[in-house]
């Protein structure tokens, strides 16, 4: 069987496994990612949108930020409508001066993509069958099947960054790892789209019929979501009962500014809260969804992801440099303590603006109370804006 050897193997190759790639790559860490599927495929999932201050700085120190900073689009707020009228929280005045940017999770894949084969770093496609083996011990090793032949990769550590579906966590023995799970009882109907935003911030609106979010990817292409039951199926719904229903979820205003046109892309993405601890098992390390899961309503999922990769190559890089293990050892402690106080953010502002036909007509005159405190109170805004921007890291 061929056989090969990296420092670091890499499970993965979406948003934290590039990353992680080239922040490693930077400082002279061989690594090597290897992916389920084709890089096209990889490119072709619409999800989030949303970058914090730390997640764009990540992106600029590991060289690919170029084409974001001309592309994106910087926000210092964004809306919240409710009882027919819309409330800014002024992200920006309300923390001094923090924003974030809106830009596609497929530009950011693409970035990094292109910026890892500019180098000529290898990565593995098709990859099928991946596993992990010795984990426990001080030389791992993975091995997969492509065309037909297996192959074997030796490595000093091994980076899951395979999403909540991979084979990293699915790896630990049984009692090894601890999960802590929340499905919703609905989903997000997607739909983008080549017209102008409705506004030009995002507006999340708490509605009668349920949630609705209109958001953006450019000046020219717009991505808006409803909320909608878990057994209902994207093509079941045409464009025509979309817009009408996002429409009806809007305040008047934001309705009449509404520009429809045929779906580029369509898709239901079930909403659950899920985090696995520890996030280090020997020299294997989860990062991203591989180890934690929010509901998108935060816009925190793929933040997250880049918060675990800082925390992670900077601990690789420690240990490679001055054989410390001080920063592998703190690594999950250290993520799990953001990632849970993004949990709570991401459960709570679903919470509030979703429909939850268990609560009844005290849950709905409960969230109405909560918004109206919250727009009206600057310490609640405040407690807001400072965990949509992201929270600081402890280092
Ligand atoms: P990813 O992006 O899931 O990438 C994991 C990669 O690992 C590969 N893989 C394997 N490779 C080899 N062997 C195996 N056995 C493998 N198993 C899996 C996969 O093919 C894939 O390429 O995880 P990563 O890199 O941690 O990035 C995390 C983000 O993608 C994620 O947090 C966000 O996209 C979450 N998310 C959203 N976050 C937001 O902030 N706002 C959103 O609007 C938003 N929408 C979404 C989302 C996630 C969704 N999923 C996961 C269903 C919408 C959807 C539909
Ligand atoms: C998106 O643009 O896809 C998006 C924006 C904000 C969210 C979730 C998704 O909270």
């Amino acid at each position: 069987m061929p056989s090969s050897r990296t420092q670091v193997a890499i499970i993965g190759a979406g948003p934290s496994g590039l990353l992680l790639g080239q922040l490693l790559h930077k400082a002279g860490i061989d690594n090597v990612i290897v992916e389920r599927q084709t890089g096209e495929y990889v490119l072709g999932r619409v999800r989030a949108g949303v970058l914090e201050q730390t997640t764009i700085d990540l992106l600029d120190e590991a060289g690919v930020g170029q084409r974001m900073h001309r592309e994106g689009l910087v926000h210092g707020g964004f809306e919240l409508s409710f009882g027919g009228a819309r409330h800014r929280i002024d992200m920006h005045g309300l923390t001094g001066g923090k924003q974030v940017m809106i830009y596609g999770q497929t530009e950011v894949t693409r970035d990094l993509m292109d910026a890892r084969a500019a180098l000529g770093l290898s990565t593995v496609y098709e990859a099928k069958s991946v596993a992990i083996h010795d984990f426990d011990g001080r030389h791992p090793t993975l091995t997969w099947r492509k065309d037909g032949a297996e192959h074997e990769l030796q490595c000093d550590f091994v980076a899951g960054c395979d999403g909540y579906h991979g084979v990293s966590r699915a790896s630990v023995p049984e009692g090894g790892v601890a999960h802590y799970e929340k499905v919703y009882p609905f989903g997000w109907l997607g739909v983008l789209v080549d017209q102008p935003p409705v506004s030009h911030e995002l507006i999340y609106s708490n509605h009668e019929r349920g949630f609705a979010l209109c958001s953006m990817r450019s000046p020219t292409r717009s991505r808006h979501y409803v909320q909608v039951p878990l057994e209902d199926r994207a093509e079941d719904w045409s464009d025509a009962a979309f817009w009408d229903e996002l429409r009806r979820r809007l305040d008047p205003r934001a309705a009449d500014s509404l520009m429809t046109g045929p779906s580029i892309e369509k898709s239901i993405a079930p909403l659950r809260s899920f985090v696995a601890e520890p996030m280090r098992f020997g020299r294997l390390f989860l990062a991203g969804d591989a180890a934690h899961i929010v509901p998108p309503t935060g816009a925190k999922g793929l933040n997250l992801a880049a918060s675990d990769v800082r925390y992670l190559s900077r601990a690789l890089i420690e240990f490679h440099a001055e054989r410390s293990e001080a920063g592998i050892d703190a690594y999950s402690d250290r993520c799990l303590r953001r990632i849970w106080k993004a949990e709570r953010f991401s459960w709570w502002f679903t919470s509030l603006t979703h429909r939850f036909p268990e609560t009844g007509a005290i849950g709905r005159k409960l969230q109405r109370a909560e918004l109206d405190y919250l727009v009206s109170s600057r310490a609640a805004s405040t407690a807001m804006a400072e965990n949509y921007v992201g929270l600081p890291f402890e280092d």
